[in-house]
C-alpha cells in the first residue's frame, strides 16, 4: 500500500486488533479525528481544567460508527460473507451501507419508520443498501436482525458483533496518544452502550500495556425519555429528539455497567431541552456542529459543572487541572430538522447595500 494512503484505524492500530495478513482491509481512512481544545468549556468547569472535544463527526460517513464498521466489514470479507444486515437509529446503517458498498457486499438495514434523521436515511439509500422501514422502534428492529442473522444468511454488523467494539476502541488509543496519557474524565452519550464499552476496553488495554498511566472515570449520558441504563430497567416506548439514542433496551448494557463501576463513573440523564441548547451552544460558541445525540455529552458536562449541578456531581472533587474529554459522536448536518425548534429565520432585504445595512443595524 502506498504510505500516503496507509491510513484508517486498522492500519494505524493493526497490532492491537484481531486482524491478520489474511484479513482484506476495507477502509475509508476513518479515525484520526481532531481532538479540539475548548477554552469556553474549560472555563465553565474551572479549577484549571482542560476540556477537549473528540469530533467524531469528521469520520467518512459522519459518525464514530466508521471505526467499528471497518473492522466488521473487513472480518465479514475474510469469512467470505456475501450479505450484511443491521438495525439502526441511522448512523450504523449509514456506515454499514458505505463499507458494504466498498467491499461489494449486499447490505440490508432495518430502521424504525419515521424516526431516522433525514441525512442518515439518505446515506443508506445513496450507498446502495436495501432499506426496510419497520413499524416499530430500534429495539424491535434489533430483535428482527438477531432472528434473520441466526441462520447465516446475513452477517450481523450491529455492535453485538464483537469486531465493532474492537474497531471503536481505537478512539481511546488516539486520545491517549494525543494527550500523552489518558484523561481524568471521559464523557459520552449512551444509546445501545457499545461505544462506552469500546472506549473503556481501549483505555484498559493501553493502561495494561503501559501506554497510559491511568484510566479515566467514564460518564455516560442518556436522554431523559430513553434512559434504561440510568433507570435500571427496559424502557418500552423510548422518546427523545436525539433519535440516534432513542433506544430502550441497549445491547451492551452490561458493558456500560462494568465501565461505570470499574472506573468509578456514572450514568446520568439530560433533557431534550438541555440537549438542543447544548447543541446550539457548541456550534455558536466553539464552531463545532454536532447532532443532538452528540450534544448529550456537552449537556452532561454542563449539568455536572455549572453552579446548580456541581453540588451533586460525582466528579465535583476533580483534581486541579484535570483533563476532560467529551466525545461528540456524529455530525450536525445529519439531522437538519431537530435544531429548527429554535425557529431560525433569515433577515430579509432587497438586493441593495443600503437595505442590507439597514436590516443588519449598521446604517
Ligand atoms: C450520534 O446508529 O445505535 O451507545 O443504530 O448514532 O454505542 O449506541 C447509534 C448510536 C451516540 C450511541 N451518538 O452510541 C445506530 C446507533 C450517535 C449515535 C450513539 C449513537 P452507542
Amino acid at each position: 500500500m502506498n504510505a500516503l494512503h496507509d491510513r484508517g484505524v486498522i492500519s494505524r492500530y493493526r497490532e492491537f486488533l484481531p486482524v491478520t495478513d489474511a484479513t482484506p482491509v476495507v477502509s475509508l481512512n476513518e479515525g484520526s479525528t481532531p481532538l479540539i481544545h475548548s477554552p469556553k468549556l474549560s472555563k465553565i468547569v474551572g479549577r484549571g481544567a482542560e476540556v477537549y472535544v473528540k469530533y467524531e463527526g469528521l469520520n467518512p460517513t459522519g459518525s464514530f460508527k466508521d471505526r467499528g464498521m471497518t473492522m466488521a466489514i473487513s472480518k465479514a470479507c475474510e469469512r467470505g460473507v456475501k450479505a450484511v444486515i443491521c438495525a439502526s437509529t441511522g448512523n450504523t446503517s449509514a456506515a454499514a451501507a458505505a463499507y458494504a458498498a466498498r467491499a461489494d457486499l449486499a447490505c440490508a438495514v432495518l430502521l424504525p419508520a419515521g424516526k431516522i434523521a433525514a441525512g442518515k436515511l439518505l446515506q443508506a439509500f445513496i450507498y446502495g443498501a436495501k432499506v426496510v422501514a419497520i413499524d416499530g422502534n430500534f429495539d424491535d428492529a434489533l430483535r428482527l436482525v438477531r432472528e434473520l442473522g441466526a441462520d447465516g444468511r446475513f452477517e450481523i454488523v450491529n455492535s453485538i458483533n464483537p469486531f465493532r467494539i474492537e474497531g471503536q476502541k481505537t478512539a481511546s488509543f488516539e486520545i491517549i496518544e494525543e494527550l500523552g496519557d489518558a484523561p481524568d474524565i471521559h464523557i459520552l452519550p449512551v444509546g445501545n452502550a457499545g461505544n462506552i464499552t469500546a472506549y473503556w476496553k481501549g483505555y484498559c488495554e493501553f493502561r495494561d500495556l503501559g501506554r497510559a498511566t491511568k484510566r479515566p472515570r467514564m460518564a455516560g449520558f442518556q436522554a431523559a425519555g430513553s434512559a434504561p441504563v440510568y433507570l435500571g430497567h427496559v424502557v418500552e416506548n423510548p422518546e427523545t429528539v436525539a433519535t440516534a439514542i432513542r433506544i430502550g433496551n441497549p445491547a451492551s448494557w452490561d458493558g456500560a455497567k462494568a465501565a461505570v463501576k470499574e472506573s468509578d463513573g456514572c450514568v446520568d440523564i439530560v433533557t431534550d431541552e438541555q440537549i438542543l441548547d447544548a447543541q446550539r451552544w457548541l456550534a455558536s460558541e466553539e464552531g463545532i456542529f454536532v447532532e443532538p445525540a452528540s450534544a448529550a455529552s456537552v449537556a452532561g458536562l454542563m449539568k455536572c459543572f455549572t453552579e446548580e449541578g456541581r453540588a451533586t456531581c460525582p466528579f465535583r472533587n476533580f483534581p486541579e487541572g484535570a483533563k476532560i474529554v467529551l466525545t461528540v459522536t456524529g455530525h450536525g448536518l445529519k439531522d437538519p430538522e431537530a435544531p429548527m425548534v429554535h425557529g431560525f429565520k433569515a433577515l430579509e432585504a432587497k438586493a441593495d447595500a443600503g437595505a442590507v445595512a439597514k436590516v443588519l443595524g449598521v446604517e
